[in-house]
């Protein structure tokens, strides 16, 4: 029989799933990922921080916090040349969305936003999925950003309600709600997951799967981040979180939300090989490639090349569910070749 879309979810529904015997769970995701996606194909994106550092919020992970002493420099907003290079780079290495984040509380009307429209433009004329992350938007914001070509945004809701005032009090998660239904509203695909190991408990865990997968639509993309410590911020010295737990995350993040694109996101540093391959049958089928995520570590292309040669995964080509396929960057005629 076929596993319908539900947005009717129990959160002790949920609890049950995610508390399965670990193989059981992980059997079950592995079949609804099966009949919703290609189990062979993982999309890879890249990750590029067009505005570093120097934020005002207190996100108790966020190395990019002003008000945390930690080794990140800040730096203006990047050139829209500068950007364009980079997402022509991550395009030629094999990925096929380009998100582009923001140190920013929430995006204010003014050049910097308008550059940020530019970049969204040029970005999307590559035949790349672009994706923003920029902090709280409005309505009009999120309409300008939709009408530059922008597809998905990132916004996530990182833990539960409950535990959201332990790790976050410069905004409340209804700030995070209200952006959420304005992308909504715009037409934006909805990106939107959160991190593991901020010392909640499994039922926060469940908590934040509950909101998710109860909203009207399904966020198109969930993202799932281990924690990944940073000096100098107040969660430097959380420990680890057994990959287990993210197996469990993942693999109940694919159950209940079938459709969605979840992404094996911040810690791929700490887990080895066969770490990441338990995600990928857990439902996982996105990674973020390139040395570096935002501001941390990530591993190296090669590795993860190596990674999908072992494993036999191949990389998903763009704009997959679209019935168009997009314009690739060398069949748009050029006037300039011939001299
Ligand atoms: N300022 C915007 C905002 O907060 O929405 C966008 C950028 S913010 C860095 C994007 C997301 O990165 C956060 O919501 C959080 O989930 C994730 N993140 C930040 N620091 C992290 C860390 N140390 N480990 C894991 N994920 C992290
Ligand atoms: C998401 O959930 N994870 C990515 C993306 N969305 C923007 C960001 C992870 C950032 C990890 C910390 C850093 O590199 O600064
Ligand atoms: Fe600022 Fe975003 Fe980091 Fe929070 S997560 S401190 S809003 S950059």
């Amino acid at each position: 029989m076929a596993t319908a879309i539900r947005n009717n979810w129990t959160r002790a529904e949920i609890e049950e799933i995610y508390n399965l015997p670990v193989l059981e769970l992980v059997y079950k995701a592995a079949t609804v990922h099966r009949e919703f996606h290609d189990a062979r194909e993982v999309q890879v994106c890249t990750l590029l921080s067009v505005k570093t550092g120097g934020c005002p919020e207190d996100c108790s992970y966020c190395p990019q916090a002003a008000r945390y002493h930690t080794d990140v420099k800040v730096q203006k907003l990047m050139e829209v040349d500068e950007v364009l290079t980079a997402a022509q780079e991550a395009c030629d290495n094999g990925s096929t969305r380009f998100c582009m984040g923001a140190a920013w509380r929430e995006v204010r009307d003014n050049k910097d936003f308008d550059k940020v429209l530019d970049m969204v433009k040029g970005v999307n004329a590559l035949g790349l999925e672009v994706c923003c992350t920029l902090g709280m938007l409005t309505d009009d914001q999120a309409k300008k950003l939709k009408d530059a070509g922008l597809y998905a945004y990132n916004h996530n809701l990182d833990t539960s309600e409950e535990h959201y005032n332990e790790i976050i009090t410069t905004r409340t998660y209804d700030d995070r709600l209200d952006t959420l239904n304005s992308v909504r509203e715009a037409g934006v695909s909805v990106c939107s997951g959160g991190i593991i190991g901020m010392g909640e408990s499994h039922g926060d865990r469940v908590g934040m799967l509950h909101t998710l997968s109860t909203m009207k639509e399904h966020p198109e993309s969930v993202p799932v981040n281990a924690l990944v410590p940073v000096e100098g911020t107040p969660l430097e010295d959380q420990p680890k979180v057994p990959i287990w737990d993210m197996i469990r995350m993942i693999a109940t993040a694919r159950i209940i939300m079938p459709k969605a694109m979840v992404r094996l996101s911040a810690g791929r540093v700490r887990m080895t090989q066969e770490d990441q391959a338990f995600c990928f049958m857990a439902g996982a089928n996105s990674i973020f490639a390139g040395d570096k995520l935002l501001t941390t570590p990530n591993p190296e292309v090669n590795e993860d090349k190596e990674l999908f040669h072992l494993l036999g995964l191949k990389p998903r080509a763009s704009f997959k569910d679209k019935t168009q396929p997009a314009i690739k960057f060398e069949q748009i005629p050029q006037h300039s070749h011939h001299h």
